[in-house]
């Protein structure tokens, strides 16, 4: 009994340092706005250089910065960041309130792809949505006018 109740301490340590790093202060001094976007992808955040654009297209170009790979999705929604609700590790594509504009599929540690897309004034997240990755905080909000 006591050797159980010890091996359970350090998986709810690890559950609690997930949730409260949930990305929530990743967007901090990126309030610019730019239709010409770098960013990166880490364990387990996504960062960008802008957070808002202005209608048209806007181009991103997203460097793997981890150590394992991502992908990144560019979703319109009303929903707020962090709390697209997911089916299982992660959220269906489609689901009811988001719509997923385009993405970049999963690539490789070490590399940048860019993505152009056309967007309407409204509100976006950037994800990677691969399982269990939005759940660690792989979002960011990000904002059309
Ligand atoms: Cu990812």
């Amino acid at each position: 009994m006591r050797g159980s109740v010890l091996k359970a301490v350090p998986v709810a340590l690890f559950l609690t340092v997930v949730t409260v790093g949930c990305g929530a202060d990743s967007n901090d001094g990126a309030n610019a706005t730019s239709n010409d976007i770098t960013g990166t992808l880490t364990e387990w955040a996504v960062a960008v250089d802008a957070t808002t654009a202005a209608a048209g297209d806007v181009t991103f170009t997203m460097t793997n910065e981890g150590t394992i790979g991502h992908e990144f999705l560019v979703v319109k929604t009303d929903i707020a960041v962090g709390e697209i609700p997911l089916d299982g590790d992660h959220f269906a594509e489609p689901t009811d309130g988001i719509e997923v504009i385009n993405e970049i599929g999963e690539f490789a540690k070490g590399t940048t792809e860019s993505l152009t897309v056309n967007l309407v004034p409204g509100t976006y997240q950037l994800v990677c949505n691969l399982p269990d990755h939005y759940d660690a905080g792989m979002f960011i909000s990000f904002k059309v006018e």
